[in-house]
């Protein structure tokens, strides 16, 4: 594999004030590694962020499986995003036209807007789902991943949909950050790849899901951030899992770089 700039030589070549946070923090913490939290009681979510938080560079929530969520939580969890330095990712997945997506993001009772550093969504729908996050987002100073590529099995989400993805990330660098994919799909250096279907043991799960090796998706498939849920929340000792996931990402990008 060809060689590669470092993260804070990136987070330097980068404009957007959240990209350049989270490449910075990487190389500071070493690790390149986010845990998608997806427990379903606050208090749960919150003891393994605290527990989970010192070898992260990113906590990724899906705030709508929670029973309890409150702005309580909310609280909990940005106080911790100070405490453990890590960004945090709603993996909320919009995809519906401008002006739905602005009310979603920014008000219900979940208010994504004001806590998430980070948020993504499906182009589906076209640049407007973009627009709508933007008016919201920018002023917030709020970054937003493209999904140009799935984990399961027979998505959609290849081809001319994916190279359309990255052309509408092109168009929109002042909100855009990056893409939810597989493998590297662009050669911009202020786009961050991020990569979710990642464990070290198993294959696949009973629904579609497919794993990947952290070493995998960072030497192979140039991938810059991984995205582990199970692998960790279900092990044994997530903190030993955690500990395993840092070293097993972050080794793979140290063999990149030499
Ligand atoms: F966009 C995607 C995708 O292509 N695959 C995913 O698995 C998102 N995900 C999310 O990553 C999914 O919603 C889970 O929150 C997480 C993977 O969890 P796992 O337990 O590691 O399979």
């Amino acid at each position: 594999p060809r060689k590669i700039i470092s993260y804070s030589e990136r987070a330097r070549l980068c404009s957007h004030p959240v990209t350049r946070k989270l490449l910075t923090l990487m190389e500071e913490k070493r690790t390149n590694l986010t845990v998608s939290v997806d427990l379903t009681a606050a208090a749960e979510v919150i003891s393994m962020v605290d527990k989970v938080g010192p070898y992260v560079c990113m906590i990724k929530t899906h705030v709508d499986i929670i029973e309890d969520f409150s702005q309580d939580f909310v609280r909990k969890l940005t106080d911790l995003a100070v405490k453990h330095n890590f960004i945090i990712f709603e993996d909320r997945k919009f995809a519906d036209i401008g002006n739905t997506v602005m009310q979603q993001y920014s008000g219900g009772m979940y208010r994504i807007a004001d806590w998430a550093n980070i948020t993504n969504a499906h182009t589906l729908p076209g640049s407007g789902v973009i627009q709508g996050l933007k008016q919201i987002g920018l002023p917030k100073e709020r970054g937003c991943l493209l999904i140009a590529e799935m984990s399961s099995s027979g998505n959609l989400c290849s081809g001319d949909y994916t190279k359309e993805t990255v052309k509408i990330a092109e168009g929109n660098k002042d909100f855009v950050i990056g893409f939810i994919c597989q493998s590297a799909i662009s050669d911009d250096p202020e786009f961050l790849h991020i990569t979710p279907g990642v464990q070290l043991s198993s294959r696949k799960d009973q629904m579609g899901q497919n794993y990947v090796t952290p070493r995998e998706v960072i030497l192979n498939h140039k991938s810059d951030v991984i995205i582990v849920g199970r692998g960790i929340i279900k092990a044994e000792d997530p903190v030993v899992a955690a500990k395993a996931y840092m070293e097993a990402g972050y080794s793979a990008y140290m063999e990149r770089m030499s």
